[in-house]
């Protein structure tokens, strides 16, 4: 008996439900990837997350048409989460701590060595200055390495937010060897027991060749053990671009996207993922001020997001 009011009622469901196809949620999809793209989501990455969604959501049963957009919105949110998490998530101010307390207990020299790429106007320098306040805001000695030689007023600029921090910083002259100048930044700390050393780079106005060996340079003659890529969030889908070909020829550890305060949207931030494979957002810049760096939550910006 019972399992024949069962067997009803699995009817009745039928009858009043209907199976989610391919083609009948074409529209809610459409209407999902203009939402992604709109708020600044590479296209391509827009159509990779739909094409999941599709996937998941195919077979699928629900009781009226009005209800897919709502039901895709739900299954967006843990899709567009997982896309963002990282494998693993760094607090990078806490593990240079540690790593830092377990070297000096073996008394060696080695420092925590940062390196800082990315193309011009993105934030580097900006977002050094802000993390060198956080970490001596935690007793690190840090250093920094003014290694963009390249553009003029760079070694300036550099040296203006050390004084302002109040930390050492290396330089070099402009057209020397950057490589050299990271070199000797990280030679310094080790005979000055520092804890850190933070190391800027140049950018170019778009990735190019002589841009990629030079960072190729600096990074064998550092060998960092944190590679950090800054992107601007306003760039849109060129942060995505440059994200993609610089963890191509660069193995990065991480990202910071920058300028999310002037930037509502922030889409930038999920194609950046995508497009590194889920390389971790360290970091999103929220202004001027050497405060303005916050570590980042997947969970509460996706909400933001599909709000
Ligand atoms: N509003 C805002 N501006 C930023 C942020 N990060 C950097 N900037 C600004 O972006 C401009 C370029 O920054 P800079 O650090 O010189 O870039 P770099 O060429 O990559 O070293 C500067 O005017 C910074 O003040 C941020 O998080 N928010
Ligand atoms: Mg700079």
């Amino acid at each position: 008996m019972s399992s024949l009011r069962k067997g009803v009622g699995s009817l009745k469901k039928k009858l009043s439900t209907f199976e989610i196809t391919e083609k009948n949620i074409q529209r809610a999809i459409r209407d999902f990837k203009r939402l992604l793209i709109t708020n600044d989501v590479a296209i391509e990455v827009a159509e990779a997350i739909t094409a999941e969604l599709i996937q998941e959501m195919k077979g699928k049963r629900t009781r009226r048409f009005s209800d897919l957009s709502k039901l895709l919105l739900e299954h967006a949110e843990p899709t567009l989460v997982r896309i963002i998490s990282p494998s693993k998530t760094i607090d990078l101010i806490e593990e240079i701590v540690e790593t830092r307390k377990i070297t000096k207990e073996s008394l060696t020299k080695e420092p925590v060595v940062i390196l800082f790429l990315g193309i011009n106007g993105t934030g580097k320098t900006t977002t050094i200055a802000k993390l060198a306040y956080l970490l001596k805001k935690k007793k690190m000695r840090v250093i920094l390495a003014a290694s963009d030689t390249f553009r003029s007023g760079a070694q300036e600029q550099l040296k203006i937010h050390a004084d302002k921090v109040g930390v050492k910083i290396i330089s070099g002259d402009y057209g020397s060897d950057s490589a050299a100048v990271a070199y000797d930044a990280i030679a310094h700390a080790k005979s000055k027991y520092a804890d850190v050393v933070i190391i800027d780079t140049s950018g170019r106005m778009a990735i190019n060749k002589d841009l990629m060996q030079e960072m190729k340079k600096i990074k064998r003659v550092a060998n960092p053990d944190y590679t950090i890529l800054v992107v601007d969030a306003l760039a849109g889908n060129d942060a995505t671009k440059q994200a993609a070909e610089f963890h191509a020829s660069i193995i990065l550890d991480g990202v910071i996207l920058s300028k999310m305060d002037a930037d509502a949207r922030g889409g930038a931030l999920i194609s950046v993922t995508h497009a590194t494979n889920g390389v971790p957002i360290l970091y999103i810049g929220t202004g001027q001020k050497y405060s303005d760096l916050e570590r980042f939550d997947p969970g509460t910006y996706i909400q933001n997001i599909l709000k």
